[in-house]
């Protein structure tokens, strides 16, 4: 089954998923190495692979590195169109939605479109979500846009409406990497109620309770990277929160 056909059927019959977010700026071969050992052994359902900047070229080398020591499909969630990388299974293609800088709604989408519809990528058109977290995060400052205020469930939930009936596929609400504040219980439940996508939901979680509260709200996909980079030991409290 293709990556959202199974994202799809998953999500509409409660099987809660882990995706783990991994920076190529953070990681080294070895690093990669040992994560694809424990997601395997655990349970990791995906791979989120990208960040805000590039300092290297090492992408397509360091997605090898994943997938020769996992089965664990590799998405990409790109910073940047400089992040197509053919290994992989999949792109998240990230409307960011929430923002109104035209040219992270479309304007690099037709820049790398030819290049996504020759490369074996399965696309994922994505509604992409930036909620305030309580600071400035690194993706609210590189695609200058402004992330929904946290207090304001009402405009999450009338973006991700309008974000369905335009026809992408999937939602991805984000607190943005290493966040105060996770995305609040009450608007991931009311985006949840509102619409009927597969709900992702990353930024901030750092631990296996603030996992539990955004699954318990309704995220189908919970997707952790920063705390995971500082401890590789909270995959398996996480994988079991989620399942
Ligand atoms: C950020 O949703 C991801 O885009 C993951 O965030 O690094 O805070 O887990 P963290």
């Amino acid at each position: 089954m293709d990556l959202l056909n199974k994202l799809t059927t998953d999500a509409s019959r409660g099987r809660k998923k882990f995706a783990v977010l991994v920076d190529p700026d953070k990681s080294t071969p070895a690093s990669l190495k040992k994560l694809a050992g424990i997601a395997s052994k655990t349970g990791v359902d995906y791979f989120f692979f990208g960040g805000s900047l590039l300092m290297h070229g090492k992408g397509e080398a360091q997605i090898r590195v994943l997938r020769d020591h996992s089965d664990i499909p590799v998405i990409l969630f790109p910073g940047s169109s400089l992040q197509v990388y053919p290994n992989a299974q999949g792109i998240l293609l990230l409307s960011l939605i929430s923002g109104r800088n035209p040219d992270m709604l479309i304007g690099k989408h037709v820049e790398s479109a030819a290049l996504l519809k020759t490369s074996k990528l399965e696309i994922l058109p994505t509604g992409y979500m930036l909620i305030d977290s309580g600071r400035p995060t690194s993706v609210s400052y590189i695609s200058n846009t402004q992330p929904i205020p946290s207090d304001k469930p009402d405009i999450a939930v009338c973006t991700a409406i309008a974000g369905e009936m335009l026809g992408l596929k999937l939602i991805y609400m984000d607190a943005g990497s290493g966040a105060q504040n996770p995305v609040p219980a009450e608007m991931i439940k009311r985006v949840k109620m509102e619409t009927t996508l597969p709900l992702i939901v990353g930024g901030g979680i750092s631990d296996p309770v603030k996992a539990k509260a955004a699954l318990k709200a309704g995220a189908d996909v919970i997707v952790i990277g920063n705390a995971i980079e500082k401890n590789q030991g909270l995959i398996p409290e996480i994988a079991n929160v989620v399942r």
